[in-house]
């Protein structure tokens, strides 16, 4: 087995040497607090003194911290890597992906980012998701051991584009949780617990996400007429919504910005339109955003 580099020992970088270990790979382990790594280190891992030390003792080295500026910090005065890989698994802006790659070419190193879909308990597991893109060579070469650590996608040459689909995914996230909490209050407040609710709301937004293909389908081809919910009815349930939560003392603050999009699209004579319009009242190449 591989040695493999590892820089940064938090909840997610700890669960990412577990798994290495398990693999059986010899694991140099470097820590901005060095305590941090005392249950690696019982477990086999060496500690290295410095990142650099870390990075020149493998050909493949994987960092993951708080955020990229801590990356570039640490990275500072890296040099020689001499064809050696860095992997940089810390959430990003796809810019940033772009600018820790330049670093890394420069300093002789091949250079892939990765979003990482998964909470610490699932890494090793196949149900742990991994996007990677940059240097597909070095991706190619790493790959059975990036696989250790999650099922793993290589989505191009771009370095920023795993950062890019990571944000956008998350985004997909917090839009989620944002009605599942707006939902649940509501229900609440109309005194039905929250876990008797749960089997309602979880029932309905498995059904909603069957939407999920028409409406990237509408994206892609901009095409938002002939809805089978149209803008303008569900308007009337939004207004609804916002009515019933301010009443009940709910601030509807998660859901409001999309009420707005709706009443200004069917202002806008978009009435007919399906919920897939919000994107283009959103988007920069939007008509929307274009007539501004
Ligand atoms: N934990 C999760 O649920 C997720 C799920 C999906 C993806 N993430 C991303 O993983 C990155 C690391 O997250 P984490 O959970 O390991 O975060 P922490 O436990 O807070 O550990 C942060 C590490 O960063 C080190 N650090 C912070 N600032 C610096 C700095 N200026 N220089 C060097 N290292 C720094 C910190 O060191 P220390 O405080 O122990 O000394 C930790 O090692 C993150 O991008 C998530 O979005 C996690």
């Amino acid at each position: 087995m591989a040695s493999v580099g590892l820089i940064g020992l938090g909840a997610m970088g700890t669960a990412l040497g577990e798994a290495l270990l398990r693999q059986g790979h010899n694991l140099f382990v470097w820590n901005r607090s060095a305590g941090k790594a005392a249950s690696l280190i019982a477990s086999g891992a060496q500690l290295a003194e410095t990142p650099m030390q870390v990075v020149s003792s493998t050909d493949l080295t994987i960092i993951c911290l708080v955020d990229c500026a801590a990356v570039t910090h640490v990275l500072d005065g890296v040099v020689g890597l001499d064809g050696r890989t860095v992997v940089n698994l810390t959430n990003g802006t796809p810019e940033q992906a772009r600018g820790i790659a330049d670093a890394v070419a420069l300093a002789g190193g091949r250079y892939l980012d990765g979003g990482i879909m998964a909470i610490p308990p699932i890494i090793g597991t196949p149900h742990a998701l991994v996007l990677y893109s940059g240097d597909e060579a070095a991706y190619r070469s790493h790959r059975d051991t990036l696989e250790a650590l999650s099922t793993a996608e290589f989505l191009g040459a771009d370095a920023g584009l795993a950062s890019l689909l990571d944000l956008s995914l998350l985004a997909g996230m917090y839009g989620l949780f944002s009605g599942v909490i707006q939902a649940t209050v509501m229900a609440k407040a109309g005194n039905v617990p929250a876990r008797q609710f749960s089997k309602l709301l979880t029932a309905w937004l498995q059904a909603m996400l069957l939407s999920v293909d028409d409406i990237s389908a509408r994206l892609d081809d901009h095409r938002f007429g002939q809805a089978t919910s149209p803008l303008a009815m569900q308007l009337v349930a939004m207004e609804n919504i916002l009515s019933t939560s301010r009443q009940m003392g709910i601030d509807p603050g998660l859901i409001e910005p999309m009420a707005r999009r709706i009443r200004q699209r069917v202002q806008r004579g978009g009435g007919a339109d399906d919920i897939s319009a919000i994107g283009d009242e959103i988007s920069s190449s939007g008509s929307a955003v274009a007539a501004q």
